[in-house]
């Protein structure tokens, strides 16, 4: 594990600076000095087992809420043992106390091809208060499609209240890269990812389009007067920071008010950013990946005005959603980095030391799927899709 690289270095370098002070002292302050030694390493040895104990994710349950769903997108938790959930060609259902429900009525009608569809679905910070919900989805057919946010009322089994707050633009012709995740900021007002469509990753540069971008809105969809280009001429208002490539998680960390998103690199170069008002996050000027053909996208892994991701996957893991952890259930993941994967099949977690990345480290593998969400519920267990269509929760 990494942390225990860094500590071993650390350890080398003490060993070594010792050395040198001793074969200078005097036979018996060698001796004591030896004994200082010896004590030190001891400390030393002590502080990694402790820091691996601390760290250490086990006695947790698995078990299954739910299966049967088919490309489950995102779930959210209305209810004590209630949840919507998202179908990726269209579906929005109920799952109360594990029963999933018939589809709800007036869902829009979805362009449902590739990686487009029903994806996203956040509730609104107040929807205690004003039940709104948040969902994103493919509009349009092959040849001009595109990400649409929308929000509305589930009242009874059925959507009410329907308001269309937002659709990316340029429309494209590709089912791909849509991003559409989506978080409240405390403000109430909401980013939301979109992607570059693959064939337009030059458009991720470029401020006159919302392709590539993280966008902020209002929750009524109207543009925040204090977005960074709202006062710029060929410039769209909407956006909050660009160059990302396919952004599938972002995350409002309330206690350290940072945002965190994590997005699809091409083969390699899968990144988590800290998400920073009109920073500019470098695809596909800059990445640790190739494409997928492997030929070279750029000559270069940095360049000034261009952010450096907080972490860098290479090889590609494929992450899928972001959430960053407070609970009391499990305390030893407090403020951690969560991202679900598609390709590796796991739980990666990322421990940070303020802005830093303490360790990483492979949870739930044993579960052996393609995890397409994750969200925290109530009592702080995990609570996890797959992609073949399980509803689980990891609790203790
Ligand atoms: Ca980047």
């Amino acid at each position: 594990m990494k942390i225990n690289h860094q500590l071993t270095f650390l350890m080398k370098i003490t060993k070594n600076a010792i050395y040198r002070l001793v074969s200078k002292l005097e036979p018996k302050a060698r001796t004591k000095a030896a004994v200082f030694f010896i004590a030190a390493q001891f400390i030393v040895h002590q502080a990694i087992a402790d820091e691996l104990k601390e760290s250490a994710f086990s006695n947790y349950k698995v078990s299954e809420i739910s299966t049967g769903l088919v490309s489950p997108w995102a779930i959210a938790q209305i209810g004590e043992n209630e949840f919507l959930v998202t179908e990726k060609s269209g579906q929005l259902r109920r799952i109360k106390h594990g029963i999933i429900s018939a589809p709800v009525n007036n869902v829009p009608m979805v362009f449902d091809r590739s990686q487009g569809g029903l994806m996203d679905l956040v509730l609104h910070p107040n929807y205690q208060q004003n039940q709104w919900l948040y969902l994103t989805y493919a509009v349009g057919y092959r040849k001009k499609n595109a990400l649409r946010l929308m929000r509305a009322k589930l009242v009874g089994e059925t959507l009410v209240e329907q308001q269309v707050l937002f659709t990316v633009s340029p429309w494209k012709d590709t089912p791909v890269h849509y991003g559409a995740r989506l978080t409240f900021l405390s403000d109430h007002s909401l980013l939301l990812t979109s992607g570059d469509g693959f064939d337009y990753r030059e458009s991720a540069q470029k401020k006159d389009s919302l392709l590539g971008k993280v966008i902020r809105l209002n929750d009524d969809g109207s543009i925040p007067k204090d977005n960074p280009f709202v006062a710029q001429d060929g410039t769209k208002p909407e956006i909050w920071s660009l160059g990302h490539r396919n952004a599938q998680g972002i995350a409002y960390d309330h206690k350290r008010d940072l945002v965190f998103a994590n997005e699809h690199g091409p083969k390699g170069g899968d990144e988590i950013n800290q998400i920073e008002k009109a920073y500019n996050y470098g695809w596909p000027i800059i990445t640790q990946g190739v494409d997928y053909s492997g030929a070279l996208i750029t000559p270069f892994k940095s360049y000034q005005g261009m952010q450096q991701p907080l972490v860098d996957w290479t090889p590609s893991i494929a992450p899928s959603s972001l959430v960053v952890y407070y609970g009391d259930m499990f305390p030893e993941l407090n403020g951690d980095l969560l991202s679900t994967t598609l390709k590796s099949r796991e739980l990666r977690r990322v421990k940070l030391d303020n802005k830093n990345v303490r360790f990483q480290q492979s949870l739930l593998t044993e579960v052996d799927a393609r995890l397409r969400d994750i969200m925290i519920d109530s009592k702080g267990a995990l609570i996890l899709l797959t992609d073949d269509g399980r509803v689980i929760r990891v609790a203790r």
